[in-house]
């Protein structure tokens, strides 16, 4: 499988974010992208190319102009009030707070931010565009007839909506090329979203669209990260409706519950009926079946498919609580090779170092293995 790279993404490299109550080095770091570049060199997964530049207009076309145009001069604005540390937000507009976008930019970090612990640095722009080329650079390349391209973007993206950052993700890699597949004209794009974290930002940005189908499956959100959005009953609205589907999971699932949930993912994609749930044993699964089911009445043909790969579903991983093993990802390309559809896989969280290249080569070697 082809592997679209670019060392850009080291320019992305913030000092702290802030969690458990105290400025933890951040988690989401340069080491992540050379463990999984290793790995796909080290297990001969085929060639890796430096992606081209695409220029701000794919990205304008899922992400808003003003918050765009904030990314690109954030980092001058701060540091020319003599700060030289990582720019983080610390309040939000909450509820009954006026929506007005700030003048200053400690304002406006804290508007266009979803968290805490996504630092703005001073090569955040050059990294987070360098991503998004990655992300188009393997488009093209679905365009152009691979079967599967690996785009190992980093920073990642699915937490990073219209108009705002967040989940150390700036720019929705995902999202970008899901849009730039349809803007090459396939008509109809699903994104599957695998991360251990609701891909918030991707659902965002396609809520109210019936062209791009959205899934997720992911930790459940009354009790993991972002809290806020990812529960089952968001199904999407006006046109959309019908063409978003969150499949959360209790933290601590096992690895079973995890499989059901892909499967009646991939079902939803192949139009396949979900009847069977046997696998099902606890309750929010057979819960969470039942509305796969009901969801029958969704029909959808897709012309490629855009997997969010995150690996923190890994046992290992320091901030999530699911229980997959590293042979695990093996089945899970497989699986998802099972689709026969043209795939582009964007790189987005995992964050226990050392078997993170493993775990991202596995889902690929899986998938080469059934491709
Ligand atoms: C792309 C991606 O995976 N973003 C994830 C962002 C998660 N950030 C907050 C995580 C908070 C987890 N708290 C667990 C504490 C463990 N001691
Ligand atoms: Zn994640």
């Amino acid at each position: 499988m082809l592997t679209i790279y670019s060392d850009s993404h080291r320019l992305q490299n913030g000092r702290s974010e802030l969690i458990d109550g105290t400025l933890k080095p951040c988690f989401e770091n340069p080491s992540r992208a050379d463990m999984v570049l290793a790995a796909v060199r080290r297990r001969g997964l085929g060639d890796v190319v430096h992606p081209r530049s695409h220029g701000a207009a794919p990205i304008l076309r899922v992400h808003d102009q003003d918050y765009v145009r904030f990314l690109e001069t954030a980092w001058q604005c701060w540091t020319e009030l003599g700060r030289d540390c990582d720019a983080l937000p610390k309040m939000w507009q909450i509820r009954r707070l006026r929506e007005a976008i700030p003048e200053h930019v400690e304002g406006q970090l804290c508007y266009y931010s979803m968290d805490c612990g996504t630092p703005i640095t001073a090569g955040t722009w050059q990294a987070a565009t360098g991503a998004a080329d990655v992300a188009l650079s393997g488009a093209e390349r679905l365009i152009g007839g691979e079967r599967a391209v690996f785009a190992l973007t980093r920073p990642p993206g699915h937490h990073a909506a219209r108009d705002y950052c967040g989940g150390y993700c700036f720019f929705n890699n995902a999202a970008i090329a899901a849009q730039a597949l349809r803007d090459h004209g396939l008509r109809r794009v699903a994104v599957l979203d695998v991360d251990y974290h609701h891909g918030n930002g991707t659902q965002d940005i396609f809520y109210n669209r019936s062209d791009v189908l959205f899934l997720s499956i992911h930790g459940d959100p009354r009790t993991e990260y972002p809290f806020f959005l990812g529960f089952a009953d968001e199904k999407g609205e006006g046109e959309g409706l019908g063409y978003n589907f969150n499949f959360p999971l209790a933290a601590g699932s096992c690895v079973s519950t995890w499989f059901f949930a892909l499967d009646c993912a991939l079902e939803q994609i192949a139009r396949f009926g979900a009847e069977a749930l046997a696998a099902g044993s606890c309750v929010s699964t057979w819960f969470f079946a039942l509305d796969c089911a009901l969801e029958q009445i969704a029909r959808f043909g897709a012309e490629a498919l855009v997997v969010s790969l995150g690996v923190d579903t890994f046992r290992g991983d320091p901030i999530s609580r699911f229980q997959l093993d590293t042979p695990d990802f093996l089945t899970q390309g497989e699986r998802l090779a099972g689709l026969k559809l043209p795939t582009l896989f964007c790189l987005e969280g995992g964050y226990a170092v050392g078997p993170i290249g493993d775990n991202v080569a596995n889902v690929l070697a899986g998938f080469e293995s059934r491709g």
